[in-house]
């Protein structure tokens, strides 16, 4: 039948998607709750998990936690230095609460470190927590041996250290545990950080870089909770299958926090850090946002969104205009989730959405308030005056004539049984692939389940290609690490290999982790 299934239309109907998902009862009863004519176009998502909304509740004021930015420390002989520790602690999530967790440095959540291309970078970590673990830099190209793999194990008490040059454009990336089997689990634990690449293309002018002030990091995380406060990750019938949700969405750890902006244009950084909810993020009052980046790094030009879809791992950076906001303005940045539970999936994916996520899609059901932004602050000396018009993307990997193409079948799922790639589940004892250094090669994800597959590929330079009548919109192009493949649809990406063989494999893998650490993954090496 999955034979069969690869060769489908990207489109299927309604009573098929629900074989396809099939059958575990939870997702069955979602499915038929709202596969009917919810409307949506959104992707083809399945967490049904429904988010509360914190302006429901009478707690008081939080403010927005700034993530602690940290430089490094020069080496003396050119490269940079950075120390992690993956440590126990305790954090107020949720208001008066104090939950056990565990972060990077002991915060949820953890640092972000400020890495410059084409220095020479180590970043020692050190295992604090009880249980294995992996330091995975996503988005960094870098040599296999350092990527932080499963294959690159910190056991409780032992040190690693990664030492790379940087090769990355400017960009927002970030890091997290990728343990086999248990990367879901930590990572909602709160092991989570972040990487702000700096490349020297950006005048320090020509963008809000004032971190914390102008330039703000978002890491938006959905988790469940007990009730005595623990992080929850029981994974029930539905979250096996669709993946873990959460009913809480936090913001850099931190349930309905409130943030004072200045009276100026402002940076964010958007980093959806959920296991697997895909989330659309917009303004309230139609505030328009004006993204200056994706994952990859810059956009050509910046691009007004009246919305912005994230799946999980992806980022954007966006610029919003408060500099004619009135003392005291409120604006909320409202998230929901894309599809609304089970989309429509019309196989709108990515690519045909230059206008994903405007008009119906915009006001899905189930929207909450992520974060207050409340604008009472007086402009920094020297804000940007106005956005640039141009940016200085990085050139996208372009493929040439003859360039060999590798399919991967997006599979499994069905009768609750686990997604795979190509038919087969995970073996970290079995190279799934061989590929040679430093070509391109085009990869084409052809997804034949009933739900949308956010796709990472590790230690590669990739770009998406036209082609299976998709059109990547502006925001799709330039560089890409994580990317969504929707339900029966096929994507196309020019894929440069590692530059260096490698006998250690690089992972490409489903970023719903919990299709991941149940098998959602493959990894090849490099000759
Ligand atoms: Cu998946």
């Amino acid at each position: 039948m999955n034979a069969a299934l690869t060769t489908a239309s990207k489109r299927i109907d309604e009573r098929r998607r629900a074989l396809l998902l099939g059958a575990a009862g939870a997702s069955l009863t979602q499915l038929s709750g709202c596969g009917g004519g919810g409307g949506s176009s959104m992707m083809s998502q399945s967490v049904s998990v429904a988010l509360v909304d914190p302006a429901a509740s009478a707690a008081t004021e939080r403010s927005l936690p700034i993530v602690q930015q940290d430089i490094g420390l020069a080496d003396g002989r050119g490269g940079r230095q950075f120390a992690l520790t993956a440590q126990r602690g305790v954090s107020q999530l949720l208001s008066g609460v104090d939950t056990p967790m565990q972060g990077y440095n002991g915060a949820l959540p953890g640092p972000a470190l400020r890495l410059r291309t084409g220095e020479r970078t180590t970043i020692r970590v050190r295992n604090g927590l009880d249980e294995i673990t992996t330091v995975h830099w996503h988005g960094l190209v870098l040599p296999a041996e350092v990527d932080g793999g499963p294959h690159q194990p910190i056991a409780p008490g032992a040190n690693w250290e990664a030492s790379f040059t940087v090769a990355n454009p400017a960009s927002t990336c970030w890091f997290h545990p990728h343990v086999h089997g248990s990367t879901g689990r930590q990572v909602v634990s709160g092991l989570t950080g972040l990487l702000i690449v700096d490349d020297g293309t950006v005048a320090p002018s020509a963008l809000p870089d004032t971190w914390g002030v102008d330039d703000l990091v978002l890491v938006l995380q959905d988790k469940r909770f007990t009730a005595d406060g623990r992080i929850d990750y029981t994974l029930t019938a539905s979250d096996q299958l669709v993946g873990y949700a959460g009913n809480r969405l936090l913001v850099n750890g931190m349930f309905g926090p409130t943030w004072r902006a200045p009276r100026q244009w402002v940076r964010l950084r958007l980093l959806n850090g959920c296991n697997a909810r895909i989330l659309m993020l917009r303004l309230s009052d139609s505030v328009p946002m004006l993204q200056v980046a994706n994952e990859g790094g810059m956009l050509a030009a910046p691009l007004a969104r009246s919305a912005i879809t994230l799946a999980p791992g992806e980022r954007a950076e966006v610029l919003v205009d408060f500099g004619n906001a009135h003392a005291g303005q409120v604006t909320r940045l409202l998230a929901s989730t894309a599809g609304g539970g089970m989309g429509g999936g019309t196989g709108m994916g990515m690519g045909m959405g230059t206008g994903m996520g405007m008009g119906t899609g915009a006001a899905a059901d189930n929207e909450v308030t992520a974060l207050v932004m409340r604008i009472d602050l007086p402009p920094q000396p020297g804000a940007m005056p106005s956005p640039p018009t141009r940016l200085s993307p990085a050139p996208a990997v372009s493929v040439g004539a003859g360039a060999t193409v590798r399919t991967f079948s997006l599979d499994g799922g069905m009768m609750g049984s686990p997604f795979t790639i190509n038919g087969r589940r995970f073996d970290i004892d079995r190279i799934d692939l061989t590929v040679p250094a430093g070509v391109v090669e085009v990869w084409r994800f052809v997804n034949a389940t009933g739900m949308a597959h956010p796709m990472h590929v590790h230690g590669v330079r990739m770009s998406l290609l036209s082609g299976d009548g998709i059109t990547p919109a502006p925001h799709e192009q330039g560089l890409r690490d994580t990317f969504v493949v929707d339900a029966m649809q096929t994507i196309s990406v020019a894929v440069q290999t590692p530059l260096m063989p490698s006998r250690v494999p690089l992972m490409f893998h489903c970023h719903i982790l919990e299709h991941e650490d149940r098998g959602m993954m493959g990894q090849f090496i490099t000759a």
